[in-house]
């Protein structure tokens, strides 16, 4: 069975040190609670920071630390100091992390974090490649690592990646802003299966991927120049059972058995029954929108003077990346606020806001989820919000609200919470006093429409999920992957062109032997492309023909100076090399007139597109205007063409970033068959990229080579990946 793989920045254990002894902690956290359940029954590895940095151990602590966590099956990736400096907290932490949370004020650029960043995933990608064989997968997790997928493939193709992106997306205004935009889509294009929490982040970086590679992208592919790479939403959850387990038994446990923590709200409770309390989790981080959230609670005192005394927000912030200025900052700024709330309306008997700056062991966190009757979540951005579900699991009792912000990806799976936006305190304020006077039953129904759906869709569904997708990507890949030419296709190739006397050589032109260009007259051949097509033309049985969309001055420009036939315009016109022009359909152009003024207008609205005219048709290029305006533009030029061309016999047809509207009964194919007529050809043989080609693959004979390039649904026999894949096989052709 091929193993699954897990790399991720932090193993899923920390390292006790006790005197000279050390031991392994296991950690709790979600990603580690998901990931063990797979890596186990895969059999693989995970591969990991272990939390230590190398330079604080002597070299027998890393012989020790490394034992350990080889029993665990784990693989240390040992970190310096300097390292986690650059690479952690600084590209991490105070790059990646601030610019996807829209936080583009704390941005910090440091070319030496880049740097570092790239030789730091190198090294886990170099450590992940050593573990896994052809045919296993490994699945590289979040942020830290965006570059380690294309690290991975590039090297052994033969491994199957996933990746997930644990945090938002940025939308392409905020992501574009990164000096090293490219290289970081680059390095998670190498991944075959990309997951995001939510569809709002998939479309972010599919927009991404459309505007700064120019890759079609169909439904949730994208076509790179020789893969396909698919992305989905896969909303993570949890271990629903242990925290609603835990909670049931906490409840359970007779009083002298009970946490200090739980017999304190006990007490409080016998005190003033009436007293309701609101609680608040989060690791203390500015994407929490901890400050909104006192400065809520603050109005929500002064609106609902009747609830103060009565109502008490328990406050806890997990210390988090106390090093960083703006960590330190926001403390300050909780703690002042903390202070100013309890000093305007607290007094001997009451304190409005119970602040804890620490982490709780499990037993106390689903203590206060299962005592608290209102959670307020309200992240200004957040990838999903797990406490959020853990409140949920832990209602044993069915009630309790959930106030949520909408900028939180866990949002659009709870809408029977109550929805905010975690800016406006004032809507804040009045959820606040709608959640605590919520009738018991409407609580009730809620949660457990909630409580159903995040205990079917728990953390080790989510993992499930996406493996199982990995599995269906894998036979997306390998169905298209069907039609490439191994090397005993192209050995059989040759010797039926050998044994042949008399070859038809079909070639298209852009895309096929030249790349795209943005401005089309600057694709003009070069060097190598003469080289190869003269080599083919050298051999006197081969008739070698460019069929082309492009018009006739241009294709007569740049092949000149050599003996090839040529098709242009689709088939309007044929040029054999030592003959003038022919027409070989009558066509018309006095349609042109009608039709111009449409093509103009979408210019006109559409900038950077452009219109060609061609003798007999004209083509609005949009390959130079901005990708998804100028997408919903070509269809509606289509809508506007398509009542326009019925009457005048035109046919509308869409190419690579062009629309075309050309004479009816003209394509591609109707030429080819013209050309080879009565002319005892034995060795016939089509490449093409677009779909105007496909014409030429199917009207051809059955015995046809036909070739399409890139990786796509096509009525070609054969696929090749990339113009540079069609020139490596033609050059074998010509060269022997
Ligand atoms: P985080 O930003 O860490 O995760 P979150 O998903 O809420 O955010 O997870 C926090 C975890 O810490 C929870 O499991 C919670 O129980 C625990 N925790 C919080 N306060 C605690 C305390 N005082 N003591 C002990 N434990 C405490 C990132 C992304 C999220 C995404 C997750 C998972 O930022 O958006 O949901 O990854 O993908």
């Amino acid at each position: 069975m091929s193993k699954i793989h897990i790399v991720s920045n932090r193993l899923p254990f920390s390292i006790n040190r006790k005197e000279e002894d050390y031991s392994l902690k296991p950690s709790v956290g979600g990603l580690a609670t998901g990931m063990k359940s797979i890596y186990k029954e895969y059999d693989g590895n995970w591969i990991g920071w272990p939390g230590l940095a190398l330079d604080d151990l002597k070299a027998d602590e890393v012989t020790k630390i490394e034992a350990l966590l080889h029993k665990e099956k784990c693989v240390p990736v040992h970190l310096t100091n300097e390292e986690i400096n650059l690479y952690y907290d600084g590209f991490s932490n105070n790059t990646i992390w601030p610019l996807f949370h829209y936080f583009t004020q704390y941005v910090d650029h440091s070319a030496d974090y880049w740097e570092a960043y790239q030789l730091v995933n190198q090294k886990f990608a170099d450590r992940a490649i050593e573990m896994a064989e052809d045919g296993d997968t490994i699945w590289v997790h979040d942020y830290q690592l965006l570059l380690v997928p294309e690290m991975i493939k590039s090297k052994r193709p033969g491994i199957t990646v996933g990746f997930f992106l644990h945090i938002p997306f940025p939308s392409y205004e905020v992501f574009r802003v990164l000096p090293w935009r490219m290289e970081l889509i680059k390095g998670m294009l190498g991944a075959d299966l990309l997951g995001f929490h939510i569809y709002d982040y998939e479309r972010h970086f599919f927009s991404c991927v459309r505007r700064l590679f120019g890759y079609e992208i169909s439904f949730n592919q994208v076509h790179t120049e020789d893969r396909i790479v698919v992305a989905d939403a896969f909303p993570m959850g949890i271990d629903y059972d242990k925290f609603h387990e835990a909670s049931a038994s906490i409840m359970q446990k007779p009083v002298q058995e009970r946490s200090d923590l739980h017999r304190e709200l006990e007490k409080y409770f016998l005190v003033s029954p009436e007293r309701q309390l609101i609680l608040s989790i989060d690791r203390l981080d500015y994407t929490k929108g901890i400050p909104h959230r006192l400065r809520a609670f603050r109005r929500f005192m002064q609106d609902y003077p009747e609830y103060r005394n009565k109502v008490t927000l328990i406050m806890l912030a997990v210390p988090s990346r106390g090093e960083v200025d703006q960590y330190q900052m926001l403390k300050k700024e909780v703690d002042e606020l903390v202070g100013a709330i309890n000093g305007e309306f607290g007094n001997i008997n009451y304190t409005p806001v119970w602040y804890f700056y620490r982490s709780l062991p499990f037993e106390n966190l689903v203590e206060l989820y299962n005592s608290c009757d209102v959670a307020l979540i309200t992240p200004v951005r957040d990838g999903m919000n797990l406490v959020a579900k853990e409140y949920v699991a832990s209602r044993t009792s069915h009630s309790g609200v959930i106030i949520l912000s909408e900028m939180a990806g866990v949002a659009k799976e709870m809408g029977e919470a109550i929805i905010i936006n975690p800016n406006n305190e004032e809507e804040i304020a009045e959820s606040l006093k709608r959640a605590l006077s919520m009738h018991i039953c409407e609580q009730r129904e809620r949660m457990i429409h909630l409580q159903d759906r995040i205990k079917r869709y728990n953390v080790f569904k989510w993992a499930r999920e996406f493996v199982d997708a990995l599995d269906r990507v894998k036979k997306v890949q390998s169905d298209l992957l069907a039609k490439k030419i191994s090397d005993s296709i192209q050995q059989g190739m040759r010797k039926q062109y050998d044994k042949a006397k008399r070859r038809a050589i079909f070639l298209d032109y852009d895309g096929t032997l030249t790349h795209f260009h943005k401005n089309p007259q600057a694709a003009v051949p070069d060097q190598e492309v003469k080289d190869i097509l003269k080599k083919l033309i050298a051999d006197e049985r081969n008739l070698v023909t460019i069929i082309s969309g492009r018009d006739r001055a241009t294709l007569e420009k740049w092949f000149d100076d050599m003996p090839i036939n040529l098709i242009c315009e689709h088939g309007v016109w044929l040029k054999k090399y030592d003959h003038d022009w022919e027409m070989l359909t009558a066509v018309k152009n006095d349609w042109m007139p009608f039709i111009l003024p449409v093509l103009e207008s979408f210019v006109d609205r559409t900038p950077g597109s452009f219109i060609e005219r061609k003798n007999y048709s004209l083509v609005w290029h949009y390959r130079k205007a901005e990708t998804e305006l100028s997408e919903i533009r070509a269809k509606e030029i289509k809508e506007e063409l398509t009542g326009l061309v019925g009457n005048l016999n035109l046919e509308i047809m869409e190419g690579s970033k062009v629309i075309e509207v050309k004479n009816g009964g003209i394509n591609k194919g109707i030429a080819a068959l013209q050309f080879i007529k009565n002319n005892g050809f034995d060795f016939i043989m089509a490449i093409g990229d677009d779909w105007t080609d496909e014409y030429m693959f199917r009207e051809l004979p059955k015995s046809a080579v036909t070739i399409k390039v890139g990786i796509k649904n096509t009525s070609a026999e054969y696929n090749l990946e990339s113009v540079n894949a069609v020139r490596r096989f033609l050059a074998s052709f010509a060269d022997e």
